[in-house]
């Protein structure tokens, strides 16, 4: 009916129900060893080159998020890592995209930047705001800095 599609395009105070169907989803990871947190820095596109990111990248059809996490920091770091828990929020990039971010916990493997980043750094519970984080990813980072203080 009329109304109800209303309210599936326009719910009150809320991004639209059609819209968040047809985002698709970016995922990164606050990778954690030994108390300390993950930072990369991107080398492309390049209006993001230079700027530190959580690592990660877009859902294939049909993966599941933890899934997708699992494989690029597999293809993007060379490590494994485990999903631990989803960082609540969801923050927009580029029109048509979401941001989403899980802790992980590193497996096995050493980081190295085999994929779209020049510079890898482990930051401690004080260094979190010492390099230039994208402008979406600061949020994410602020609470995966909490845990990493309070863990
Ligand atoms: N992005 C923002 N913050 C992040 C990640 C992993 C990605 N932590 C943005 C940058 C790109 C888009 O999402 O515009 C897709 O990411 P990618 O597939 O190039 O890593
Ligand atoms: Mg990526």
């Amino acid at each position: 009916s009329a109304s109800a599609r209303e309210a599936a395009v326009a719910p009150p105070g809320g991004r639209s129900t059609l819209r968040r169907m047809t985002e698709r989803v970016v995922v990164a990871g606050a990778v954690y060893d030994r108390g300390r947190l993950l930072a990369a820095r991107r080398s492309a596109p390049e209006e993001l080159a230079g700027r530190w990111e959580l690592p990660g990248g877009k859902l294939e059809p049909g993966e599941r998020p933890e899934e997708a996490l699992v494989r690029e920091l597999r293809e993007e770091l060379g490590v494994e890592t485990e999903p631990l828990a989803r960082i609540p929020g969801s923050w927009p990039l580029k029109p048509g995209y979401v941001l989403q971010v899980w802790t992980a916990r590193l497996v096995s493997g050493e980081p190295r930047p085999l994929e779209d980043h020049d510079a890898l750094r482990w930051l401690g519970p004080d260094e979190t705001d010492t390099v230039d984080w994208l402008d979406q990813d600061r949020p994410a980072v602020a609470e995966a800095a909490r845990l990493l203080r309070d863990s």
